[in-house]
């Protein structure tokens, strides 16, 4: 039995056949996480969601909201301007989407609508709150010397899920903040090469949160797929 977590595949049905194929996936013993952005930059957007969704529901993987999947959510609900959304990298998802038939439309927003913010795990011998983005900077909870991670995700949602959802504040806030966490954090949202001094694609290890987008939305920037393995902290990247 091995917890594999990984983030941000946007769209890249082959890539992520071609993970599941290396870690050699086995859904009678395996469990993943992916911490968000399933949609949007990659060529088949709604046959990746669709595929992972059939891990899902055999309670073999779990999705956490991505600000891509809210942005499909808010086009199915009329609430994003789709100009804005191609300009996010959306314009084949959109294509996609306008290509369903009302009832799967509407099936999609439900479910994208149910999507869990974060996700805490245990191990045995750690506690791990995955989620997509971080934190909020301007929705921080704090109590005797402590950063509650999961009272400032609640609150920052209960604010603006979009702006919860698109904050890489977590990158920027201080670490005399970051040290305070009371939950080691796992992100995906930016990706790495923007965060490694020599512009790699690997993840990024703090001592109180990692980053696990490596980037498989860009490629044409050296981003490649990838998961964690949390029993060993083994790396795969395709
Ligand atoms: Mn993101």
């Amino acid at each position: 039995m091995a917890i594999y977590l990984t983030s941000d595949l946007h769209g890249d049905f082959r890539h992520f056949l071609k993970l599941l194929n290396l870690i050699k996936f086995d859904p009678d013993k395996d469990f993943m996480y992916v911490l968000g952005d399933v949609l949007d930059r990659g060529s088949e957007n709604l046959k990746l969601l669709d595929y992972v969704r059939k891990y899902i529901d055999a309670g073999k993987m779990l999705l956490i909201k991505g600000n891509h999947e809210l942005f499909a959510q808010m086009y199915l609900q009329g609430s994003l301007d789709p100009r804005q959304w191609i300009l996010w990298g959306g314009r084949q998802t959109l294509m996609e989407i306008n290509e369903l038939s009302s009832s799967q439309r509407e099936e999609l927003k439900t479910f994208l609508c149910g999507l869990p913010f974060y996700q805490i795990i245990s191990t045995a011998d750690k506690t791990l709150l995955l989620t997509h983005s971080g934190l909020d900077a301007d929705h921080i909870v704090e109590a005797d010397n402590k950063l509650d991670v999961e009272e400032s995700i609640k609150m920052a949602v209960a604010n603006d899920e979009f702006q919860y959802l698109v904050s890489n504040d977590i990158h920027y806030m201080p670490w005399s903040q970051i040290k305070k966490m009371d939950y080691y954090v796992v992100v995906g949202h930016v990706p790495v090469m923007r965060l490694n001094e020599d512009a790699s694609c690997k993840m990024v290890h703090t001592e109180k949160y990692m980053c696990i987008d490596t980037g498989a939305g860009f490629r044409e920037s050296g981003g490649k797929m990838s998961c964690y393995r949390l029993d060993d902290g083994k790396e795969f990247y395709v």
